[in-house]
């Protein structure tokens, strides 16, 4: 059983190489900007670590020119350079017992961060984590598989190790205490997966609750169930990716679709896995305020969706801590 823990790890990660679109570098900036920071701290109680920076990795990205596709990813000196880093920052802090609150960054970042959390959590513990990944796509593409060649469209593969490179340079660096098991992996939220992506799920039995399953079963009983698949007392790394949102709430993003979640249930999901006791580490990406903000209320909106979702994966609620639960009569 794994107590709360009052000290806070931050990533916050200026990266957009995982795909093209510009702007997604900004989001940590946006978010702390908004006051995400300071409301974990007054609110929630937690001693900061790491938040006096937002990384660039400057160091360790390559120029543009050379960086040609290798097996048809783009940037796949830069992604995986940084990722590596990633995944030491989020290691140094998930070993001291922190809570790990990585900020995106495009979603490429959650090889590090999951590669980092994988890690720290079989030193510290001698346990597997499990992945809870709540997203409209599945992000499960091989490099082969993929049409687009944007990593953020791969972390899955690589971190399950489906797929698989040897040079240190293009994710090599990736060994065993890294990855994560197909078997601890379990999806919230799909609604556009590839055709590639759709054979690699069902080939490798990958729990998966779609849009429909929301819709069918409601967001209470998924993640009930999602929570079973995974089993009691699993540390859990929680990824969410903003386009999991509907577009209606997080208009800002590079890659959104219609028909999402309601930003209720994207709190909903997290906290009540942040309820279990059992959270090492939580990623929010894919917010783009350069994106949408035509409309003005769109970026705005879309960090302030950001934000909420932080504050629920860190375990803000409304209701305050010394309320007891209503008692409920079910009828079922
Ligand atoms: B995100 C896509 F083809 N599957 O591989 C791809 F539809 O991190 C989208 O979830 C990937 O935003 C989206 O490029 C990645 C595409
Ligand atoms: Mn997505
Ligand atoms: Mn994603
Ligand atoms: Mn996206």
């Amino acid at each position: 059983f794994l107590s709360q823990p009052q000290d806070l790890g931050i990533v916050a990660v200026g990266f957009s190489g995982g795909q093209g679109k510009p702007g997604v570098d900004a989001a940590p900036t946006a978010l702390i900007e908004s006051g995400l920071l300071t409301q974990l701290r007054d609110e929630l109680g937690y001693r900061l670590h790491g938040h006096d920076a937002v990384h660039s990795y400057a160091d360790v990205v390559p120029p543009p020119e050379r960086d040609q596709p290798h097996r048809g990813m783009k940037n796949p000196r830069a992604v995986s350079a940084v990722t590596r880093r990633i995944a030491d920052q989020v290691y140094e802090h998930a070993r001291e017992g922190r809570l790990v609150l990585t900020l995106g960054g495009d979603h490429s970042i959650a090889i590090g961060t999951i590669a980092g959390s994988a890690r720290a959590t079989r030193e510290r513990l001698g346990r597997d984590i499990a992945v809870i990944w709540v997203d409209a796509h599945a992000d499960i593409n091989t490099p082969e598989t993929s049409g687009s060649g944007n990593v953020h469209g791969m972390p899955v593969s690589f971190l399950t190790g489906l797929a698989r490179e040897d040079k240190e340079e293009f994710f090599g660096w990736l060994t065993d205490e890294h990855r994560v098991s197909v078997k601890k992996l379990v999806y919230i939220g799909l609604r556009d997966v590839d055709v590639g992506e759709k054979r690699i799920l069902r080939e490798n039995g990958i729990k998966a609750f779609s849009m429909f399953d929301i819709d069918k079963h409601g967001i209470g009983r998924v993640v009930e169930m999602a929570l079973a698949h995974i089993g009691n007392d699993t540390p859990i790394h929680l990824s969410f990716d903003v386009d999991a949102l509907d577009p209606m709430w997080a208009p800002s993003t590079g890659t959104p679709v219609r028909g999402g979640l309601t930003l209720r249930e994207g709190d909903f999901i997290c906290e009540s896995v942040h309820q279990t006791g059992s959270l090492v580490a939580v990623d929010l990406v894919e917010v783009n305020p350069r994106l949408a903000a035509d409309t003005d209320l769109g970026a705005h909106e879309t960090v302030r969706a950001g934000c909420s979702i932080s504050d629920a994966e860190a375990g803000l609620e409304p209701r305050a801590p010394s309320c007891p639960e209503p008692t409920l009569t079910s009828n079922t």
